[in-house]
């Protein structure tokens, strides 16, 4: 009798455990897994390397290229290191620079022109890119290392060619273990004027980074001041270059989000006492109604209602 009663307890205990255990063992990662059980590769109508799925036709992506026969209008070389150099603002870094800066030259363009940007690798260890955040290049020229590009190693050289077609404010960084060469100061903002021309207006870059967790505008510290004519319209190009949310306000003047992420907003209307939240590695022009005494960067008085795109 008691042999049975405890035969059956432990079929009992087996009948729950038994598929509790069966759960919990499937619902572990295993130690390794191969990409090709998840699904049949998708080559996008491209050639396939096995030959099997499609490959009709299509085209390699380092052939997706700007026209090579047209010169370039802004040619600029950029030379990478990794090296100790010293911030605008005058403090020492240890990271990375692009002809011995960071944040790297402004890459400055009229929209139309043929922008060529000659990368030179002095001494990144662990190969190094440069991505157009935001900007619609051919596909050869997009900068994604093991994507469109192999990484540019040290002693090694890429050129980047493409036509800005969009006028607006954009940045450029490293995709290439971006969590340290970017962080580390491998990136610098592109601006792409209109056709139509300035139309008289101060125009200010204002990239922000953390350096080794001191928060720069293009390189400065604290209040970065600009002088404009009273009176006088200006646009500040901000440019987040951080991971997190940056609110971005007027203070003493309403003002216009008159971009977000090189789009033009279509009459945009005064904006007072409130921020504009710029969220990471996008990009939003501002245009004081008047110019104010400060325009800052940082923590809004409240919360900002405008949205950054
Ligand atoms: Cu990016």
């Amino acid at each position: 009798m008691r042999t049975r009663r405890l035969g059956i307890a432990g079929a009992a205990t087996v009948a729950v455990l038994g598929p509790l255990l069966w759960l919990w063992q499937d619902s572990l990662l295993p130690e390794t897994y191969s990409l090709m059980d998840m699904g049949y590769a998708d080559y996008g109508g491209g050639p396939s390397a096995h030959g099997g799925h499609g490959g009709h036709g299509g085209r390699d992506v380092t052939r997706l290229a700007a026209d090579a026969e047209r010169p370039a209008d802004v040619a600029v070389t950029m030379v990478a290191r990794q090296e100790r150099f010293r911030l605008p603002s005058g403090r020492d870094a240890e990271g990375y620079t692009l002809n011995g800066v960071s944040p790297g030259p402004v890459v400055r363009a009229v929209q139309g022109q043929l922008v060529e940007v000659r990368l030179v690798n002095e001494s990144v260890p662990g190969g190094i890119t440069l991505h157009w955040h935001g900007v619609d290049v051919p596909n050869a020229a997009d900068g994604v290392a093991g994507v469109t590009q192999d990484a540019v190693g040290v002693g090694e050289r890429f050129t980047y060619r493409f036509v800005a077609d969009q006028a607006g404010t954009f940045w450029y960084h490293s995709h290439q273990m971006s969590h340290e060469q970017v962080r580390g100061g491998l990136l610098g903002a592109v601006v792409v004027t209109p056709r139509a021309g300035a139309d008289g207006r101060t125009e200010v870059v204002a990239l922000t980074h953390l350096y080794q967790g001191v928060r720069t505008l293009n390189g400065f510290e604290g209040d970065v001041r600009v002088e404009a004519r009273p009176g006088r319209r200006a646009r500040v190009r901000v440019i987040n270059t951080e991971y997190g949310l940056m609110p971005v306000w007027v203070s003493g003047a309403p003002y216009r989000l008159a971009a977000v992420d090189g789009t033009e907003l279509n009459g945009p209307a005064p904006v007072r006492d409130a921020a504009v939240v710029v969220a990471a590695s996008r990009r939003c022009g501002t245009r004081p109604s008047w110019w104010p005494r400060r325009a800052g960067a940082g923590r809004g008085r409240r919360g900002g209602r405008g949205r950054a795109g």
